[in-house]
């Protein structure tokens, strides 16, 4: 006898196939994905590799700008080096929290990436051995971020595209303030114009390396593009990225190193030389000039925050406890 003769009310779970259909017709109707609905295991393993290696990189990319607070020029610049490092952890917080609807742990996350398993982004990886590599940390990583990350508010899942609208605000501004420092420096000696010459030297390719592997190589692409995830290919970001900054240099009055680079009136965009993507592989595989302090020093922030993580702990079950005591009373 089956249920139906049972007479027992009979709720049938859906066969997967109705699920898979349902996911694709929310993609195929731009439509969010929500963190109780269905999805396919490859999306949320995806979605999961994206978002704790987005929020790695904000943690991590605290610490190349941070090692400039004790050292700014002067009150303005260290208030707005603060204020930006800061906004660079609360990056790192919504990003993991976004990770954590997915049913991941964030603690784990954080262990994932101390022990090498987990990426950051490469750019991170570079030293910063003058003030003016703050004001082009601003100007190129942060528009970088803007180029790929503005799409992303569109992503197809909800927590990560919510996540990415108050980023880019941000990002916005982060921007800003690093192209006014470049800006000031520009106007100051000849020995600052050339600071920033060469910062921007040291930081110019490493910067067109962060949108990631060309598309030829790119094995993640196909799948996240078809599922919404990413908007738009490694080198079509990689592009506009390009022809957003050549203006800017022009107006900053500093020179891009890269004599390939021209503006092609026929495809109405520039032509750029190729980054050297064996760098890349290197920095990416923990062999570029920081890689190894910049996950010592994440080790020893988390070991030694262990206290405030156990003390913030402790006092959430005091007020859990104080609550259930006051409901039952
Ligand atoms: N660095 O198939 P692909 C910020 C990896 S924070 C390291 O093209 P995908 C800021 C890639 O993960 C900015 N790894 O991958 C913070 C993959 O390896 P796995 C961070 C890279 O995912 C503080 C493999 O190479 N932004 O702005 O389709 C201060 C093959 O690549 C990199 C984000 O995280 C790289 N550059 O595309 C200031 C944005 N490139 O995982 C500023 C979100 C590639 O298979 N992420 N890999 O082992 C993305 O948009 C995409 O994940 C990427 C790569 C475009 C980065």
């Amino acid at each position: 006898m089956d249920d139906t003769q049972s007479g027992a009310a009979v709720h049938a779970e859906p066969a997967l196939a109705e699920y898979e259909e349902s996911f694709a017709a929310t993609i195929a109707r731009d439509q969010r994905v929500e963190p109780r609905d269905w999805m396919p295991d490859g999306y949320r393993k995806t979605l999961i590799r994206q978002i704790a290696q987005h929020a790695h990189s904000e943690i991590i990319g605290m610490q190349p700008e941070g090692d400039w607070i004790t050292r700014a020029p002067s009150l303005r610049r260290k208030a707005i080096l603060f204020a930006k490092v800061q906004d660079e952890a609360g990056h790192g917080l919504y990003l993991y929290s976004a990770a954590e609807t997915l049913g991941v742990d964030r603690d784990d996350l954080t262990t994932r990436l101390i022990e090498g398993r987990q990426k950051y982004s490469s750019i991170f990886n570079y030293p910063t051995p003058t003030f003016a590599d703050v004001g082009v940390i601003g100007w190129f990583v942060d528009g970088a971020a803007i180029c790929n990350q503005v799409p992303l508010c569109r992503s197809s899942y909800g927590p990560y595209a919510r996540a990415m609208v108050r980023i880019c605000k941000e990002e916005s501004f982060h921007q800003r303030q690093g192209y006014e420092l470049l800006m000031t420096m520009m106007r100051g000696t000849e020995a600052q114009r050339a600071m920033v010459q060469d910062a921007v030297d040291r930081w110019w390719w490493p910067s067109l390396m962060m949108f990631g592997p060309p598309d030829g190589n790119s094995p993640n692409s196909a799948a996240s593009m078809a599922w919404k995830i990413k908007r738009h290919s490694n080198d079509e970001l990689r592009r506009r990225f390009v022809d957003m900054t050549v203006p800017q240099a022009q107006k900053l009055g500093v020179t891009l190193p890269d004599p390939e680079l021209r503006w092609n009136e026929a495809e109405g965009r520039h032509d750029f030389g190729t980054p050297d993507w064996d760098e890349l592989t290197r920095v990416i595989t923990g062999d570029g000039p920081c890689n190894e302090e910049r996950v010592r020093r994440r080790r020893e922030a988390h070991e030694e925050g262990a206290w405030v993580r156990e003390a913030a702990a402790a006092h959430a079950a005091k007020q859990a406890a104080r609550t259930r005591e006051g409901a039952a009373a």
